[in-house]
Formats: C-alpha cells, structure tokens, sequence
C-alpha cells in the first residue's frame, strides 16, 4: 500500500525540480542561520547564490559526524531554542553524542515517512504494532510511535526488554505487527519456542526491522521462526532517526524518500561521487527539516544505488540493503570484510544457531579472527569429534566464501549473550592498550 502516492511515485524530473528548490532554501537558511555552516561554505568560497539547482549540491561542504560532536548540544540550530518540541540524541560509546532538535514540523515529517515505511508492510488502521525499540532519547520508538499513529494504527508502546512481558502482550492482544532490532527478534522467538509458544498461531503478520546490520540469511531465519514478512528498515539519529529508507513487498532494496532526505554516494577515499550502480558510502542532506537540517552528512554506510524501475509503483530511488560501515569494516591481513559476509556463511550450515561474535586480536604482527557462534540443542550433545569436524568445515566455507582464514570456535547454546537493542557482534581486542 502506497502511504502518499503523489510523493512516492512522482516523476524523476518533477522530483529533481523540488529537490533544487528545496536545496536553495535550505542553503541560504544555513549560511544566514548557523554559523558552523557559513564559516564551512566562506571555507570553500561557496555563498548562497552558487546554489540554483539540486546538481549544484556537488559543491557544498560535507558535514561529519565528528564535527556534529564539537558542536554539541546546540550548534546545528537554525531556529530559535523555543520552536524545538523534542530532542533525540545517539547513543554513542566513544565522546559526545549527535544532537537531532525537531521543530514541530521536523515531528510532522517524521510521522509521515514512518507512515510510508509502515504502509510499505501493509500496514493500516486496523493494525495492532507492538514497539519494541526503545522509547527515550534513541530514535527507534519515538519514529515508529509517530508513524503509526499517523495511520491510525493501535500501538502498544511496550519498547525494549522484558522478553516474558513481549511475549504475554502479543497473546493477549493479538499483535499483528512487530518493531525492534533484528537480533531482538529472535531471541524474542528463542524465548517464546521455550515458553511453549507456537508462531504459526498468532496473529503477527509483518515485522519492521533496523537499527542494526543484518542479512538476507537472517531476514529467512526471522520470517521462518516467527511467521511473519520482515521488512528492512533504515534511518540515523543525525538525520531523523527510522524513516530514511525502507524496502516495499518486494523486498529488493531499500526505497529512499528522496523527496525529504537527499542521497548520494561517494568515494570513501576521495569524496567523489562514486560510477552509476557502485558501491561507496552513503552522504544525505536533509532537504526539509527545520530544526537541525545537516547538509551532505557522511554516514559512513556502505550501499549502492539500484536503479530499476521497481514494480510496487513507487519512483524513489533505491539503495542496497547497508553492506557495512566504513569503519565496522574489518581488515584482517589486509583483506576487507564485513561482519554481514561472515553472517551469511554461518547460517547456510546445519546445527548454528543466528548469534555469533567476532573476535580480533593481534599477535605479533598478524591479525587473527575468531569466530564464535553457538550450535543448537541438537548438536550440543554430539561427540566432541563430530563438532571438530564441524568447527573446520565452518573454517573452509569461510576461507572459499572471503579468502581468509578465521579460527571457528563452537560455543554452548544460549552463551552469547542477547541484546534488547542493538547486538555487538565484534570485540575487537586490537583496541586495547
Ligand atoms: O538506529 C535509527 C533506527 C531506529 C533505524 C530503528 C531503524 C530502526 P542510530 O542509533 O543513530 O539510529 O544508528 C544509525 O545504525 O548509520 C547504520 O549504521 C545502522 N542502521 C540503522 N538501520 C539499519 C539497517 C538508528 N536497516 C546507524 N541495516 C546507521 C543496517 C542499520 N544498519
């Protein structure tokens, strides 16, 4: 179901029309606005008038999310304090966090491109959405709270945690939809098969899932364990938070409402736009917010565009389910890999289960990845020989699949432990002083 079918199905060239409008205003606010973004654009010998179409967004300063920090809390506002009604913040385990201020306009975007990404699962008033992301300054709740309300849907904001309480809910009330983290989801689907809970007989339809990397492999596992079509969500706190791009029923790709959030993709290296159809790291400019609009900010996610007509309907351009981030990417003994590739390899093979960890450690000169991922009941009381035999043949698919060799180390069932919200799936020991 399409939420807003002027916007979402518009014309490339109309939209390309807004776009520059949109731009030009958004320019001239920041350079008369915030003074971190004049000084930036006096730093390129850029003013407001250089700017006519949206083609001319080549030439504008890109925004980091360091930069974001030294500003914090308030150095992006290009309103007065008053006109903000809410602030959401990133988590952040290093330094200061990135500051999102939502003008009440910022707040009606918001609900609207939720609404558009629930709609994109089918969601509609007679929808009940159970919330599991986290209420509070992370993004995750608030954005899907907003989107559904805009449809009308009943929510049950119950946010993350609280397994047993998850689980009661969804009986008693006949949840139909489901929000949180991916690797929230099954352990949710863990612990309801322990709790004697049969999927295939709720009422649970679709689930919308983001905030953390995952993968074709565990969108299967996920649909398979709890019966449901799962459906990719993306957004980051310095944008709006969900609500960036979302994948339609078919499940190809991530459609991005271009019309709010403008996206390109660069040379990580260069800061060049990268050739049609290449991957590289995703840059957005926010066209339409008022609160803390950022210009150009490098997300440090690694997609590619891909540019075919999609059969839902909608024109907005789409990108790549996220391959990575630039810097969650592992490099060991010189070979790039992302924790998502490893992903992919573990869950073809019989007897693991989906939570694993990724440990890198140094020694001596060389890097070394280890591979933890637990097996399941069934396999847990086999001969010690036969999980060898396992561990090695895990060794081999992963030497044939990414070229490099990682120790594989079967571990207990339930012995990684679970997250409510995001999993860490990399401790890496390289860090450490
Ligand atoms: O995670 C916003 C969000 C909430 C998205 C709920 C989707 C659902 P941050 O905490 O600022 O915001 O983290 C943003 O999380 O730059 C990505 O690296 C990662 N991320 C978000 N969605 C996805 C996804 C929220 N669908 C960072 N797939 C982003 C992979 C994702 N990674």
């Amino acid at each position: 179901m399409i939420w807003n079918k002027e916007m979402e199905t518009m014309s490339q060239g109309e939209l390309r029309c807004r776009q520059g409008e949109n731009l030009v205003k958004l320019v001239n606010t920041l350079y008369g606005k915030v003074p971190f973004y004049r000084r930036k654009m006096e730093e390129k010998g850029i003013s407001p008038s250089d700017v006519s179409s949206i083609d001319d967004i080549s030439l504008l300063p890109f925004t980091t999310k360091d930069e974001m920090r030294e500003v914090y809390p308030y150095g992006l506002l290009s309103v007065e304090k008053r006109e903000i009604v809410e602030v959401h913040m990133s988590s952040g385990t290093t330094g200061k966090s990135v500051v999102d201020a939502y003008t009440k306009n910022d707040i009606d975007i918001w609900g609207e491109v939720m609404a558009r990404t629930l709609s994109m699962g089918g969601t509609t008033s007679d929808d009940i959405v159970q919330n599991a992301f986290g209420y509070g300054l992370f993004t995750g709740g608030f954005g899907v709270h907003y989107g559904a309300g805009k449809i009308g849907a009943t929510v049950l904001p119950i946010s993350g945690g609280n397994t047993k309480r998850q689980i009661d809910v969804m009986l008693d009330f006949g949840s139909t939809v489901i929000t949180c983290t991916p690797s929230y989801s099954l352990y949710l689907a863990e612990f309801g098969k322990e709790e004697g809970v049969d999927f295939s007989k709720l009422k649970l339809r679709a689930g919308f899932f983001g905030a953390e990397p995952w993968s074709e492999s565990m969108r299967e596992e996920i649909e398979s364990k709890l019966h449901l079509k799962a459906f990719d969500i993306y957004g980051l706190t310095e944008i709006i938070g969900p609500g960036v791009a979302a994948e339609c029923e078919f499940h190809n790709g991530l459609h991005i409402f271009e019309d709010h959030f403008y996206p390109e993709i660069i040379s990580q290296e260069t800061g060049e736009p990268v050739k049609e159809g290449e991957k590289g790291e995703l840059v957005i400019t926010t066209l339409t917010k008022t609160g803390t609009p950022i210009l150009r900010y490098r997300t440090r996610d690694i997609t590619y565009f891909i540019n075919e007509k999609c059969p839902c309907g909608r024109t907005l351009r789409k990108m790549h389910r996220l391959l990575g981030r630039t810097d969650d990417m592992l490099i060991i003994r010189g070979v790039n890999i992302f924790p998502s590739q490893i992903e992919q390899v573990l869950f073809r093979i019989e007897g693991v289960e989906p939570h694993y960890q990724l440990i890198v450690e140094r020694k001596g000169h060389l890097d070394t990845l280890e591979v933890q991922v637990e097996m399941n009941e069934a396999i847990f009381s086999d001969e010690i020989r036969r999980l060898e035999s396992l561990e090695r043949n895990m060794e081999k698919e992963l030497h044939s699949n990414l070229g490099i060799h990682a120790k594989v180390k079967l571990v207990e069932p339930k012995s990684i432990s679970r997250s409510e919200g995001k999993a860490k799936r990399i401790i890496d020991k390289r860090n450490l002083r």
